[in-house]
């Protein structure tokens, strides 16, 4: 059997259920092998979306995400979804084709070597010279990706040496428990009793929860009850405790919920437990240490790197969540006199604006959707009024990648999401903007009959640099505003169900076609953009160089 054919072979056995990428003359072979495999592939429109869309499937599966991709070509036009995935710690392995090895050096076609281009952005990136290393450069290459933290990793596979005939000893299936045994944390024992003793004898505290504490909601809703300590969430962590859940105050960061940033500064909490996050520029409203001023500061996660990085922790833990949570609620004191605050998430709205309301369409999500759906927001001026305002329950998902930021994840990626997410509607909330950059992927979607519903705020502008632009330097960029194109119509052409609203009483009006619709549905969102967001933090933060 050829080695390509032993390698897919191989992450068929490790249970990889899609391929998603482009195929192409140096990745030819890998992609032929599939056809003998239980694996689908996934055909996009362009690598970015491949990589998007292996990276949120990992996100919402917990499983290993798989593209494969030309190499140089294919590579490049995958690097947003490489370092977003490096970003967000999600465990996907890219494998590349390469030039014969004959021809390397001799400026085949396409030959680039993309090996030390994505070095930086993924875990481990190598190109595989010698037959014999193959499938032991596949193991660990997969086993690197799924050791906590997680991350990219990168193979490229030159053609000739995926042809290969070869009789090989398959290795063992990857063992993920094994992989999970974090011996920081095995050995910490005395951190976990302090972490303890701390929540035990500080009556008023936060929890800090971030998009690391993805696996654990219903445990963290106990400790917070034991505790009577509320939540706050970072953006990305958004709607891993519902909205419904009485201690839970919303996002904090920027754009975060008023009840949240009202807490955070003034309540007096004296301790704060920051749970699997980074503390990002936008977790942190640009490192205000506000979070942290006058309080004890618990922070654990998975990665030592971040313990210490933004904010010094009194005590620090490198840890599993998901193991180390159980235990802490376990040992914790049921606390008697319990807090009880407000719920009040926002302001009322108050119409200071013409035309449709983002927040009041965000807010009506729930009320045309049904009671099982995900939410996927993309990168925008929107998604401040998605922290502060969309309501997320029980049975809603909710995700965003904010910390590389790139516009497009969400729409690009949203095959990745739907098929993770089989049984339940996807919805992609993104601009006209990101629909300009990676909407091509809605034509994936249709092609695999994927139900999403895609909400395209159409206000004919970038409008987050728009008004980004004039906050700081106090004039125009031309054409930042742009001609109103019809998304719906673009749909259309495309063969997609969609349908163009004005107003909120059209959206809806939307909701039976929501139901019946198979398949991909844009519903475009005529807006202006006059209804101002809380940016300002934000603007702020760009314009303070320090
Ligand atoms: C790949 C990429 N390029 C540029 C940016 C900078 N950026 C952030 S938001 C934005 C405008 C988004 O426009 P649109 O999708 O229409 O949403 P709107 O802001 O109008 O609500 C831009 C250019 C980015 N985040 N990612
Ligand atoms: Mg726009």
């Amino acid at each position: 059997m050829k080695l390509s054919s032993h390698m897919l072979r191989y992450l068929e056995l490790n249970g990889v259920e899609y391929a998603f990428g482009i195929t192409a003359g140096t990745c030819g072979s890998l992609w032929d092998s599939i056809n003998d495999t239980s694996i689908k592939p996934i055909i996009t429109k362009n690598e970015a979306g491949a990589v998007y869309s292996a990276t949120n499937y990992a996100d919402l599966s917990n499983e290993l995400g798989l593209a494969i991709l030309a190499g140089g070509v294919g590579i490049n036009n995958a690097i947003n979804g490489i370092a977003d995935a490096s970003r967000r710690k999600l465990p996907i392995i890219i494998i590349s084709g390469y030039v014969n090895r004959w021809q390397i050096g001799r400026g085949a076609i396409q030959e680039l070597d993309t090996t030390h281009i994505v070095k930086p952005i993924t875990k481990y990136s190598n190109k595989v010279l010698r037959e014999e290393d193959v499938m032991s450069e596949l193991k660990r290459a997969m086993e690197i990706a799924l050791t906590p933290p997680y991350g990219p990793v990168h193979l490229a596979i030159p053609m000739d040496l995926q042809l290969v005939d070869m009789d090989i000893i398959m290795p063992k299936v990857i063992d993920r428990n094994m992989l999970n045994k974090n011996p920081a944390f095995l050995n910490n024992k005395t951190t976990i009793d302090n972490i303890v003793v701390s929540i035990n004898s500080i009556e008023k505290g936060i929890i800090f929860i971030g998009r690391g504490c993805k696996n654990i909601s219903k445990e963290l809703m106990e400790l917070s009850d034991k505790t009577g300590w509320k939540i706050i969430t970072t953006a990305e962590g958004k709607g891993i405790i519902s909205t419904d859940f009485k201690n839970n105050l919303g996002t904090y960061g920027f754009s975060g919920t008023d009840l949240a940033t009202k807490y955070v500064e003034e309540s007096g909490a004296g301790c704060i437990l920051i749970l699997g996050t980074s503390l990002g520029e936008s977790a942190t409203r640009n490192y205000n240490e506000i979070l942290i001023k006058n309080r004890k500061v618990i922070h654990i996660d998975w990665d030592i790197n971040e313990i210490d990085k933004v904010f010094k922790a009194d005590i620090g833990l490198e840890a599993n969540l998901d193991v180390c949570i159980p235990e802490i609620l376990q040992l914790c004191d049921n606390r008697h006199n319990k807090e009880e605050t407000e719920k009040e998430f926002n302001e009322p709205y108050n119409c200071g604006h013409t035309g449709l309301s983002t927040r009041l369409m965000l807010e009506n999500i729930e009320n045309i959707m049904g009671d099982k759906y995900h939410v996927q927001s993309d990168i925008g001026e929107y998604m401040n009024f998605v922290f502060k305002y969309l309501p997320i329950h029980e049975n809603t998902g909710f995700g965003i990648s904010l910390n590389y930021g790139a516009m497009g994840t969400a729409i690009g990626g949203s095959v990745g999401l739907a098929l993770a997410n089989k049984n339940i509607k996807t919805v992609i909330v993104a601009g006209d903007g990101s629909f300009f950059m990676n909407g091509t992927e809605i034509l994936t979607a249709k092609e695999y009959n994927l139900d999403v519903v895609y909400l395209i705020i159409n206000n004919a502008m970038l409008g987050y640099v728009e008004h980004g632009q004039n906050y700081i330097y106090k004039r125009k960029t031309d054409h930042l505003t742009q001609q109103r194109v019809s998304i719906r119509d673009i749909a259309l052409a495309m063969g997609v169900q969609a349908v163009s609203v004005k107003t909120i009483d059209e959206l809806l009006n939307t909701k039976e076609l929501i139901n019946k619709t198979c398949g991909p549905l844009v519903i475009e969102l005529i807006t202006d953009g006059s209804e101002t967001p809380a940016v300002a933090d934000r603007f702020k933060a760009l314009n303070n160089t320090k």
